[in-house]
């Protein structure tokens, strides 16, 4: 059985090649481990904490030597887990790693699951749940931008945010009880209208965290986008254009792109995905029927659709079609090859509705910018600013939404006199939901899930 007072070991750097591997081990053993596998200068039970010594792991039983190592002595409760912690600095590589990690093993600890040090931590205080999230979204920071909302994360400045509502609530609920305890004494009534007013106000700030949180969710899980248009209209030259580089294969021949071609772009701190498609021809050949499905997945699993035209040709047949095809969907009209002679007319197809439209030219990489400025409007992004202690993952708008859905109920009980019974009520689920997102009464299995998104050895 799985026991969070095992000591657990774990590399803690990703396998290949590299200049150095760590192997980190934490727990109440941490020090009896280092006692019998390391041997050099000082003894690790012996040195103060946060010291780093030199030395060699060596097989307790067969006293064979496995590496030249720095070891790093790190004592409870000023670790990243809170325990005692050894971190084992050895060569990099798979083999050197992989040897003192089984070497680790047979003293009689076990392998670390996904995200367990990052648990303890959590388990033990030293993070709520809300900073233990903003670690993962450090590491999968596509951005800057994403990498300082996680930090201000990190930083407990969401936490913050959500504890200072959860006390004004909780003065609320000890009025609200206080009068029922009171209830035949007449001492203390709360009156209608400021409890009105503490809900409201409540009410408004998460508001405006769910507001400013939906647009942040932008800066961690960015936007995708499918390029699409029919053959020749210089779909790839877009996506080439975009990206910066020669991504995708271009030639005058109609039907060059076969497969869905993808590369994440940075605009303004939102990572975007740019998929280039090979339209939606009518064929009978297998390869492009093939690629014509994948174009219908590419439209499914994007936010938005970039349709191309070519701006030097009169709209065709297969350009209406496909508009038609994809209208329902958010999308931008790009009209490409406006270094040539224009002869397009976009109103044929739009019918009078208002679309974002952009004149480009990907071969001579014009238009670009203010394609960049209408992607973002059409994200919703343009005014999207990195403040402190803003949520960023769903299951942070999720429970907000759940505390504000309570409030209102709360709200409406207190307009319509309803006993003070249900409004208190009300009120305790809303703080069940924002002490949720800070992990306070966080459900085992939502643990463990968030859990499991980290790798193995943080
Ligand atoms: N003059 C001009 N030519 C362009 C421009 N963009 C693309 N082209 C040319 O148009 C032709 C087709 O470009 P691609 O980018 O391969 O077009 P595509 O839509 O990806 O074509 P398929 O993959 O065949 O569907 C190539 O000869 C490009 O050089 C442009 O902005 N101006
Ligand atoms: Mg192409």
């Amino acid at each position: 059985m799985v026991s969070d007072n095992d000591t657990i070991v774990a590399i803690a750097t990703p396998s290949g090649a590299g200049g150095i591997s760590v192997i980190r081990v934490s727990g109440n053993d941490a020090f009896v481990v280092a006692e019998k596998i390391f041997k050099g200068n000082s003894s690790p039970q012996e040195i103060g904490s946060h010291r780093v010594i030199y030395g060699k792991i060596v097989d307790p039983v067969t006293d064979e030597d496995i590496d030249k190592v720095l070891l790093t002595v790190m004592r409870s409760p000023k670790t990243y887990t809170g325990e005692d912690t050894i971190e084992i600095s050895c060569h990099g590589g798979i083999v050197p790693a992989q040897r003192i990690l089984e070497t680790c093993i047979s003293t009689g600890i076990r392998m670390a699951e996904r995200g367990e040090f990052t648990k303890r931590a959590f388990l033990n205080g030293k993070l709520d749940l809300a900073q233990a999230e903003a670690i993962l979204d450090i590491f999968s920071a596509k951005t800057r931008e994403g990498l300082r909302g996680a930090l201000y994360q990190l930083d407990g400045l969401l936490s913050k945010k959500i504890k200072i509502l959860k006390d004004s609530l909780v003065s609320l609920q000890c009025d609200i009880e206080l009068s029922l305890d009171f209830a035949d004494e007449d001492i203390y009534v709360p009156e209608k209208g400021s409890v009105l007013e503490k809900i409201n106000s409540t009410i408004d700030i998460i508001n405006e965290l769910i507001k400013k949180g939906k647009s942040a969710s932008l800066l961690r899980d960015g936007a995708s986008a499918a390029i699409i248009g029919k053959p020749n209209v210089g779909k790839s030259s877009l996506l080439n254009a975009l990206l910066l580089e020669e991504r995708a294969i271009v030639t005058p021949v109609p039907g060059t792109t076969r497969d869905v071609i993808d590369g994440w772009i940075n605009i303004n701190g939102i990572p975007l995905k740019i998929c280039d498609t090979c339209g939606f021809q009518d064929t009978e050949n297998i390869i492009e029927t093939i690629g014509i499905e994948k174009t219908k997945e590419a439209m499914e699993t994007t936010s938005f659709s970039l349709f191309v035209t070519d701006g030097s040709l009169e709209l065709e047949k297969e350009d209406r079609e496909i508009f038609t095809r994809i209208k329902k969907k958010p999308l931008i009209i790009v009209i490409n090859k406006v270094d040539l002679p224009k002869r397009v007319n976009i109103s044929d197809i739009v019918n009078g509705s208002s679309y974002p439209i952009c004149e480009v030219s990907a071969k001579e990489h014009t238009g670009i910018e203010q394609l960049n400025e209408e992607i973002l409007k059409l994200i919703g992004a343009t005014e999207l600013k990195i403040d402190e202690g803003i949520p960023t993952r769903t299951r942070h708008l999720d429970l907000l939404s759940r505390a504000k859905k309570c409030l209102v109920n709360a709200n409406i009980g207190v307009s319509e006199n309803k006993s003070p019974e249900l409004i208190a009520l009300d009120i305790k689920e809303a703080l069940n939901s924002l002490g949720e997102i800070i992990g306070e009464v966080t459900p085992k299995e939502i643990l463990d899930k968030i859990f499991q998104e980290f790798c193995i050895g943080k």
